[in-house]
């Protein structure tokens, strides 16, 4: 009899404590969305020369400086060569990413030197895969 109470009781006992209703409050339970404009800014934005470009000849000279392609536009006649110097003590590449002429120069040092003959017209966007964000340039090469 006396086990039957205590069992009775442990059995009310465990019955009475309430399972707690947890109010939302409306709060949104899943985190925040990733925002959409984070993978633009990692993407190379290749510029266009301005309409008034001078069409350049010959052998043409870019620079690899501070991080960055001076000029990052060049609009050049077929047949030119362009010669990219880096000016800046990390390593820097050339690297092809459109257009109807391929080239990769692999890394180079401060005062090393890449060129290539344009031999088709057409638009060239490149870019150094190590700084892609602010080192992509583009080549406009005319008839
Ligand atoms: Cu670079």
């Amino acid at each position: 009899m006396f086990i039957t109470c205590a069992a009775l009781a442990l059995a009310s006992g465990c019955g009475s404590s309430q399972s707690s209703t947890s109010s939302s409050g409306g709060a949104s339970p899943r985190p925040p969305a990733t925002p959409g404009g984070f993978k633009a800014s990692t993407t190379p934005k290749f510029g266009s020369p301005p309409a008034g470009a001078l069409v350049q000849s010959g052998t043409v000279h870019i620079a690899y400086r501070n991080i960055t392609i001076a000029p990052g536009t060049v609009k050049v006649k077929v047949g030119s060569t362009i010669v990219w110097t880096n000016d800046d003590p990390v390593e820097h590449n050339v690297t092809s990413h459109s257009g109807p002429q391929r080239f990769v120069s692999g890394n180079f040092g401060e005062g090393k030197s890449f060129q290539v003959t344009l031999a088709k017209p057409g638009v060239i966007h490149y870019l150094c895969t190590i700084h892609p964000t602010s080192m992509n340039g583009t080549i406009a090469v005319v008839k």
